[in-house]
């Protein structure tokens, strides 16, 4: 292996030599505690340090790095305290998710750090948000983010690279090309002769580098770090290296052939470098043998303290109050002399102009949102009044821009983005069930993105631009979900939900877009989220609904003169307990209406809760009426035979008489 160290003075050489062995003893110590049981798993990137140790000295310490399973080295070279990095692994609270999450699945602001979650791919995403961030306040900083070969596959990869590629973002994306994805050799996980031949086709530069000579890493990284600073543009660099150890430590390495592991042997980066040194009289033996002493005597003094700690004492109600961001906002208050009739489609529009105009480190998302106005037209003239760095037309790619959001909520920054349909929104369902979700309860990071999801049927558009899919999000811990009915809860609910740093799902039923008006206050206000509405009171029966469901609950009860409860729960989630509680001891029954299909919906845990909770005040079982179980059909016909108007007047028939 040549090394090339005419650019490099000798403290720089043996600070990299430092950095390169740290992660390589610190390894060599978890293969002994896990021979003793001391440890439970481990990735090992052995034979690969030169990457990360080498990209990391070469970017600034306030640049981000996304690493992944096998990148200690970025962490040993950002310097995080060795007993915290190891409590992490053991799960006691000295490290950095109180023992919730494992390995190197956290963050570090403070180091400049964003951990993998388990999912391979979606990084890319999060960290092309972080690089909008650096474009948006000129901070002139570079991304970078891990991949290994195997995970290349996923399609966040392909998303990211191309969202970076059209918006010019300064992201490195590192290919850490080591020959396998667990067992399965590169020639069973893509067909192209390199990486960098893909670069061509996102359109950016591709370069690739002996991932296992840490010079050649550093000068590279270095050389193109200095020029997209400069000159903003995504890069991808393919690492050529091998990984010697199995997946983890577990699975061995018996599908691997021999002289495959013998020839890389030959190779490993960190001896070479210290015979390079050594050859050039840069640092001599005892040198060597006084670093390497010092620090196994750090990784042993490290040991010890977090050994010392145990697991957490487990607190229920810590557990669930992580689970968000705490914030704590009085409601802006409307000045109701001052308001005008509007449609639905108005006041969400009203309200997200507003929403911009408080806050300008706000930028919006999503296909067709910018010239063109969306395809419901609420962001209209949007562009015109705010510009296009913070109205994002993007390209046809959810999870990466629902990715990208996290990434701008890192940065300091909020977000809104806007589903065309929420039916697609299942393409970003990692992101926002395993990144938005989770991230503030795993290392507290708030996930400050808004996303709208024009939902709903009846306008016979077939069974994917007519879903209702609140009930995905509903058993995801983390997130917040709002679903407004009038024009005057969507201002208000979607400031609030703007203002609210934990993610939250706003669904905006399409067919209510143009169908419904009333007085909106033209400034700006919001309403608490988490609170319901009675919007029809009486004491014979309680009608829990939202959405559609409360204008069909409000013409029924009229048709019936029904003397009837009707809330209208506005939030689902967390939802408005109190006021569920209240109507039904005072009224006895219960009927939940929803658009939402109905096993596993909404109506199902409401419905249970009330068994629960109010059985002594009921004298009917808890109905529910819910579109039917099947996809919502195209024809007209099936379409109101699938939804559940037409079966709510006998329901409450059914449940009166009981
Ligand atoms: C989305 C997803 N699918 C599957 C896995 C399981 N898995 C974890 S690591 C791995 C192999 C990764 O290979 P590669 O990306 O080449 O990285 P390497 O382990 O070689 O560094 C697999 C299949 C996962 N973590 N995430």
């Amino acid at each position: 292996m040549k090394f090339d160290a005419r650019n490099f003075t000798p403290e720089k050489l043996l600070r990299l030599y430092e950095a390169i062995l740290k992660p390589r003893l610190i390894e060599e110590k978890m293969l002994i505690l896990l021979r003793q049981n001391k440890i439970s798993k481990w990735f090992s990137g052995i034979g690969q340090e030169a990457i990360a140790v080498g990209v990391t000295e070469a970017l600034d310490p306030d640049e981000y790095i996304l690493p992944m399973h096998r990148n200690l080295g970025v962490f040993t070279s950002r310097n995080l305290p060795l007993e915290k990095l190891f409590a992490q692994w053991q799960g006691t609270l000295l490290g950095y998710t109180k023992g919730r999450d494992r390995s190197f699945h956290f963050g570090s602001n403070a180091h400049h750090i964003i951990g993998m979650i388990s999912h391979l791919g979606p990084q890319n995403g999060v960290a092309t948000g972080i690089a909008l961030a650096s474009v948006l306040k000129s901070s002139g900083k570079v991304t970078a983010v891990f991949n290994g070969d195997g995970g290349t596959s996923e399609g966040d990869f392909h998303e990211a690279i191309n969202l970076a590629s059209v918006w010019d973002l300064p992201v490195i994306f590192i290919v850490e090309n080591n020959g396998y994805g667990l067992s399965t050799p590169s020639r069973e996980q893509f067909r192209c002769a390199h990486f960098i031949d893909k670069a061509t086709g996102y359109g950016i530069e591709g370069r690739q580098v002996d991932g296992n000579n840490i010079l050649a890493v550093y000068e590279t990284v270095a050389e193109i770090a200095a020029s997209m600073r400069k000159n903003p543009r995504p890069v991808l660099l393919e690492c050529l290296t091998f990984r010697m150890r199995g997946h983890e430590e577990a699975s061995g390495t018996k599908y691997v052939p021999a002289e495959l592991l013998e020839a890389w042997a030959a190779k490993d980066p960190v001896e070479n470098f210290e015979r390079f040194l050594l050859a050039e009289k840069i640092i001599t033996k005892s040198k060597v043998e006084d670093l390497r002493k010092r620090i196994k005597s750090e990784v042993n003094n490290g040991l010890k303290i977090a050994f010392a700690e145990n697991h957490p004492v487990a607190d229920t109600e810590l557990e669930l109050r992580d689970v968000y961001t705490p914030f704590q906002t009085t409601p802006v208050v409307p000045d109701l002399n001052k308001s005008s009739e509007k449609r639905f489609v108005d006041a969400i529009s009203d309200g997200l102009r507003q929403s911009m105009e408080k806050y300008p480190e706000l930028v919006l998302m999503g296909q067709d949102i910018a010239e063109y106005g969306g395809v419901f037209k609420i962001t209209d003239g949007f562009v015109a009044q705010f510009g296009k760095q913070r109205i994002r037309n993007t390209p046809i790619c959810e999870a990466a821009v629902v990715g990208a959001g996290l990434g701008l909520s890192i940065a300091g920054m909020k977000s809104v983005v806007e589903m065309q349909f929420a039916d697609f929104v299942s393409e970003a369902m990692t992101q926002i069930a395993n990144n938005l979700a989770k991230t503030h309860w795993r290392w507290g990071q708030h996930a400050d993105v808004v996303i709208r999801m024009p939902t709903g049927a009846g306008t016979a558009a077939g069974p994917f631009h007519s879903q209702s899919n609140e009930a995905w999000f509903f058993h995801t811990p983390g997130l917040k979900i709002v679903y407004p009915s009038n024009p005057y809860d969507a201002k208000g609910l979607l400031c609030a939900a703007i203002e609210d740093p934990n993610p939250v799902m706003y669904f905006e039923h399409k067919l209510l877009y143009r169908s419904i008006r009333g007085e909106v206050p033209d400034d700006y206000y919001t309403i608490e989220i988490g609170k319901a509405n009675i919007v029809r009171e009486g004491n014979e029966m309680t009608i829990i609904t939202y959405g559609m469901g409360v204008h069909w609950a409000m013409d029924i009860a009229s048709e019936m003169n029904l003397d009837a409860d009707i809330i209208d729960m506005r939030t689902l989630l967390p939802w408005d307990k109190d006021t569920v509680y209240a109507s039904v001891k005072k009224t006895s029954r219960v009927l939940i209406l929803h658009e939402d299909t109905l096993t596993g919906g909404i109506g199902a845990e409401i419905a249970a809760w009330i068994s629960e909770e109010c059985f002594r005040f009921l004298d009917a079982p808890v109905y529910r009426v819910a579109s039917l179980d099947t996809p919502v059909p195209f024809a007209p016909t099936l379409e109101q035979n699938f939804l559940p108007k037409g079966r709510l007047k006998g329901k409450i028939e059914e449940l009166l008489k009981f």
